[in-house]
């Protein structure tokens, strides 16, 4: 059987955040076809774009799977749902968003699913955490830590232990 590693970002800035990702992790690789590969730590984000609305809390996962980009989005949103994902404003304040960042090296344009993410080239609150658990990874040919480094958001991160820190 074949099988394709896929990178996902996770984010959430409403309700129990820190709860709602750790059980998504979960609910993501309860599927038999959906294996973990690797985990980034948490990270605090600025929200970016859309309304005024409270900052995030970012992460990324590697996974392992033999389903394909379609399945693995509906797969992606029937955990948002399940976790109450509401989708009324656009870039709005959400319980959970699961983005496909690449699968494979398979590429689409498609409007429903645009693979590699387009924005994520951008995005410090998807790059940084996924250097973080790849160290190796490339987007595009850059490593994705170097792409953070240039990425607007970056002053809008904070790492993961001031989180816990807050928590306790
Ligand atoms: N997701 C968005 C829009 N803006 N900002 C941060 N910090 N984190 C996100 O996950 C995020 C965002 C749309 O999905
Ligand atoms: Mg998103
Ligand atoms: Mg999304």
């Amino acid at each position: 059987m074949t099988t394709v590693r896929a990178v996902l970002a996770l984010g959430s800035n409403l309700g129990a955040s820190i709860d709602t990702l750790s059980l998504a992790v979960g609910d993501l690789v309860d599927s038999p076809r959906v294996r973990l590969r690797g985990v980034s730590p948490m990270v605090r984000t600025k929200a970016v774009g859309g309304p005024e609305q409270p900052d995030y809390l970012n992460m990324v996962v590697e996974v392992e799977t033999d389903l394909g980009p379609y399945e693995l989005l509906d797969h992606c949103q029937a955990v948002e749902d399940k976790h109450h994902r509401m989708r009324t404003v656009r870039w709005g304040p959400r319980t959970l968003d699961i983005d496909i960042i690449t699968y494979g090296a398979w590429t689409s344009d498609d409007e429903k699913l645009t693979v590699p993410h387009p924005r994520a080239a951008d995005r410090a609150f998807v790059l940084q955490p996924w250097a973080w658990m790849d160290a190796s990874a490339t987007l595009g040919g850059i490593p994705v830590g170097e792409l953070a480094a240039g990425a607007d958001d970056l002053s809008g991160l904070t790492p993961f232990e001031e989180v816990r820190v807050h928590r306790e």
